[in-house]
């Protein structure tokens, strides 16, 4: 029963129904789904099909921009319900994160940065295609204990390498830990660019970003 539900998210994600996608993703809430569930067995493989699509050339960018569409409506509704879900008070870290410079996918940045805030990070989110020199301003004005680079693009992906060497240069590195990810991002080039962490998803995210921390106190 839930299975037919998440897999008609997924087929609405994929067939570009951002009302459809919205209205079965209210159901499967109200159904008692948990909302990484709805994410990653509805939403998740929905995007990933459009996407593979769209590299066979079934696709064009207008049915990407559809399909993503849906994926955000739904991610409104579920983002209340993740940080309800992990209510902490106390902060456990301060995380600027944000899409590197000239790369506008924002999903998997948005869900990264919720998944962190409904586990006790104070977030700041710059959102996508997001100038190295206001990763740096926000790093210092917040005194961040994280940063989070984001890139989907192999072409934006060494903008993550340029950030770290834009903190190098103003002296914040020693100051701030790097996390980075992103479709076609790996742990050895994390290692390669001198990054501190590297997470596949939203779960190993948080995961990492606590074990920072932990190397930080
Ligand atoms: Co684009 N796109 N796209 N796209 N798009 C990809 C990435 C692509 C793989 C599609 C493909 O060809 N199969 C391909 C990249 C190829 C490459 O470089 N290797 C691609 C391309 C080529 C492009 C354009 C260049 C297309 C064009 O114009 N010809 C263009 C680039 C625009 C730009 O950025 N300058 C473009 C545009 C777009 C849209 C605007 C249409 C739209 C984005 C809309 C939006 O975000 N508002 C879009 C989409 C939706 C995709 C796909 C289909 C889905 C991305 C997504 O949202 N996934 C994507 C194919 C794919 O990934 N299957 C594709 C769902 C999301 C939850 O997952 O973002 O991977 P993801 O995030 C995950 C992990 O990666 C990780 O955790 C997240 C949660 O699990 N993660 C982190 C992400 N950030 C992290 C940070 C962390 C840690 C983990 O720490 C800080």
């Amino acid at each position: 029963m839930s299975e037919d539900l998440l897999a008609e998210i997924t087929e609405s994600v994929i067939g570009g129904e951002p009302e459809t996608v919205i209205a079965l993703t209210r159901q499967a809430l109200e159904m008692g789904l948990e909302p990484m569930e709805i994410i990653n067995q509805g939403l998740v493989p929905g995007m990933d099909i459009a996407g593979e699509k769209f590299s066979r050339g079934e696709f064009f960018l207008p049915h990407l921009l559809i399909a993503a569409k849906g994926m955000q409506n739904a991610m409104e509704l579920l983002e209340p319900e993740l940080v309800a879900r992990k209510q902490t008070f106390k902060s456990v870290g301060t995380v600027v994160i944000g899409t590197v410079q000239g790369d506008i996918h924002e999903i998997g940045k948005s869900l990264v940065g919720t998944m962190l805030s409904a586990n006790g990070f104070k977030v700041h989110d710059l959102g996508v295609d997001v100038r190295i020199e206001n990763f740096v301003s926000k790093i210092e004005e917040t005194r961040a204990d994280i940063v989070g680079l984001s890139a989907l693009l192999t072409t934006t992906m060494i903008g993550q390498r340029e950030v770290i060497e834009a903190l190098v240069e103003a002296g914040l590195r020693d100051r701030v830990k790097v996390l980075v990810g992103g479709a076609p991002v790996s742990q050895s080039w994390a290692e390669e660019i001198g990054a501190d962490g590297y997470a596949e998803d939203a779960t190993g995210a948080i995961q990492v970003a606590q074990k920072l921390m932990g190397a930080k106190s």
